[in-house]
């Protein structure tokens, strides 16, 4: 089967930066230039932007693919980076984190004093036993303690793995188990919703309940004391965070770490199979990390309020709420809670009370606001905003224009950024002083990046053509590995296509003709229909385009006469619901997606829905839709954020 991809969606607005932005950017056009003209010098010079305890003579050794390393002869530790040296610059009374919790309670952390928490904490885990090379899990809320975990690990030369406070015991389990954790770092509990949500009965459970001939690695958990529910206590193991802190020697002098050196392990759930164990190592992921945070969120450090709303247990927590940002010496907010608690404009009076001046967050958040409707945002001065940033999934043209008109005051630019865990940082996205930016589309590889579409031999599709996403050249925050498992990081990755050194991206994509990219989902997503391959992306996105629909999710289900038939799961808006009906409502939206693309899209079903099943990151799980379409019992839901929703959705789907 070919890889090209049938294409037929059109977008045609373009928004180009002003003139007062472009002039003051931070990254400008000869950018592109630079780096096409010397990668390696350009990434060394991007390296060189951090402090290397020993410089490096060596960018990149490509030796033996798909295995690189980066500036491997440099040493670096990664948490002075983002402390120490901001704070022996003078700039220790800098806040670096505005942290406001779920019920209203705020602290600010400058420079100086997470310094100094990291480097009691360092201690601890010294005194614990934790070396070089060692792994910490950290099961936590989005509290300062979280980010300072993450920290304090990377000091001393360990490794984390940040497992989501909303996973199971289970998945919890196997996240330790796998990375053969020595410590887990978590708290009694945090706020959700309302109320406090427990994390530490899971840590215990996770450690009990050894299956036989299991071996427990887990020597010590640490509490940090946040929703103050009570929990059970295993003596000699369990510690309270602000005792052991307290106790602990101020004094911790950070050592060099070969740039090569394991930073972090985070698991990806993927769509089948195990969680992959995926492995970041040090300075390459910290160069990329930071240059990208810095140019392509147009960051200046001494005047802007960033705000990344992941979560630190997704990537992109790990790149753009802990080591980007801080590695820039940024001021950022911390939000500990959910987007409605207490009340549906809660992002927006944190936007308003800071000053947030650049704004990252995702399609689906954007999409869950369109929603409710403008008037909730345009009751808040959102007019200190000047970039917005968009990640996690393809953002839908019509959620594009409604962030740029309702969030960004119709001036900020958009970055649509896209990336993976195993990216590390961000490779595609507009540059927001450079390039005139299209809704819905990511763009242009950055600076130093290379990538193209590719057909499945990995031949270049060229403007105009659809196939298959390829990063044709290794880059400094690619993934070094899976956990534990070689073989599968190589076959997973790096033997798609024919030729050495392509890593396969998993997701498909289009070039327009002008050479921009457009995402179009992941290609276990796409759909045949009577032989012509349609993307997810763009059937949603006409569907949402309808003004009846807030969300919209499409898949392939089979179909005796046409291979596989459009199947689509669509959330209308409250107002419409009431004056249609659903089956009056499921008709129009066949008939307009029609309209829209051609009559081959047309979906077969439409099902008013109340829900989608998503992900923590808020990525909707396509595959267990396409159980329901096709009659199946619904396959593993362990890593959805409501386990509940997928039988609210069959039922209303007979
Ligand atoms: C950072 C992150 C990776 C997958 C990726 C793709 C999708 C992310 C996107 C996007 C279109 C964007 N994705 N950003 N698709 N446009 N701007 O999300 O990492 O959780 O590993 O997911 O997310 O399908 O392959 P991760």
């Amino acid at each position: 089967m070919s890889s090209q991809i049938d294409h037929v969606f059109d977008e045609t607005r373009v928004f180009p930066p002003s003139p007062e932005f472009a002039a003051a950017a931070v990254a400008q056009p000869g950018l592109y230039a630079e780096a096409a003209t010397d990668r390696d010098a350009f990434w060394a010079a991007q390296a060189r932007a951090l402090h290397w305890h020993t410089p490096f003579t060596e960018v990149l050794d490509w030796t033996t693919p798909p295995f690189a390393k980066w500036f491997a002869d440099g040493e670096l530790n990664v948490a002075y980076n983002c402390l120490d040296r901001h704070v022996e610059a003078g700039n220790g009374d800098r806040v670096a984190l505005l942290w406001e919790g779920e019920p209203g309670d705020e602290r600010r952390i400058t420079y100086a004093e997470l310094t100094a928490e990291v480097k009691r904490l360092a201690n601890v885990l010294t005194g614990m036993g934790v070396g070089h090379g060692d792994r910490v899990a950290i099961y936590l809320p989005m509290i300062p303690e979280a980010v300072a975990s993450m920290l304090a690990v990377a000091r001393i030369g360990a490794i984390h793995s940040v497992v989501f406070g909303g996973f199971s015991a289970d998945s919890l389990r196997s996240r330790i188990d796998d990375a053969g954790a020595k410590v887990v770092i978590t708290a009694d509990g945090g706020y959700r919703k309302g109320k406090v949500s427990p994390l530490k009965p899971a840590v215990d459970q996770a450690l009990a309940d050894r299956g036989e001939g299991a071996q427990l690695t887990v020597e010590h958990v640490i509490v940090v004391q946040r929703g103050g529910n009570e929990v059970e206590w295993t003596e000699d193991r369990d510690v309270w965070y602000h005792d052991v802190v307290a106790a602990a020697p101020a004094e911790h002098e950070a050592q060099a770490f070969p740039a090569e050196n394991p930073l972090f392990i985070l698991y990806t759930s993927g769509t089948t199979g195990k969680p992959k164990g995926i492995l970041h190592t040090s300075g390459g992921y910290l160069t990329q990390a930071s240059y990208t945070h810095r140019n392509v969120f147009d960051l200046n450090p001494e005047t802007d309020v960033f705000w990344c709303t992941a979560d630190i247990g997704w990537v992109t927590g790990h790149s753009y709420v802990t080591y980007g940002p801080l590695a820039n010496g940024a001021t950022q907010v911390l939000f500990e809670g959910t987007p409605d608690t207490p009340h549906p404009g809660r992002w927006w009076e944190i936007i308003q009370k800071y000053g947030v001046t650049i704004f990252y967050t995702a399609p689906t958040a954007i999409r869950s606001f369109m929603k409710s409707g403008r008037a909730i945002p345009n009751q808040f001065d959102l007019s200190s905003i000047r970039v917005l940033g968009s990640v996690g999934e393809p953002i839908n043209p019509e959620a594009w224009m409604w962030y740029r008109e309702v969030i960004g005051g119709n001036t900020a630019p958009i970055v649509d950024t896209w990336w993976q865990t195993e990216t590390g940082a961000i490779m595609i996205s507009p540059l927001p002083g450079v390039t005139a930016t299209k809704p819905g589309s990511a763009q242009t590889p950055l600076p130093g990046i290379s990538i193209d579409v590719v057909d499945d031999d990995g031949n270049e599709v060229g403007s105009g053509g659809g196939g298959l996403l390829a990063i044709t050249k290794p880059w400094p925050a690619m993934l070094r590995g899976i956990w534990g498992d070689p073989e599968r990081y190589k076959e997973t990755y790096w033997e798609k296509f024919e030729k050495e050194g392509y890593y396969f991206a998993g997701d498909g994509a289009r070039l327009d003709d002008d050479g921009d990219l457009w995402l179009l989902g992941r290609v276990d997503d796409v759909m045949n229909v009577s032989g012509h391959r349609l993307s997810t992306a763009e059937i949603e996105s006409a569907l949402v385009a309808h003004e009846a629909t807030a969300e919209a999710a499409v898949v392939g289900a089979s179909d005796e006469t046409t291979g596989q038939a459009v199947v689509a799961f669509v959330i209308v808006k409250e107002s419409y619901l009431a004056a249609h009906s659903p089956e009056g409502l499921a008709q129009q939206l066949r008939g307009w997606v029609g309209e829209q693309i051609g009559p081959i899209a047309r979906p077969r079903d439409v099902y008013i829905v109340n829900e989608l099943p998503k992900t923590r990151s808020g990525k909707i799980m396509r595959r267990l839709l396409r159980d329901v379409a096709e009659g199946r019992e619904v396959g593993d839901t362990t890593t959805l954020a409501d386990t509940a929703v997928m039988s609210v959705i069959s039922a209303q789907v007979k």
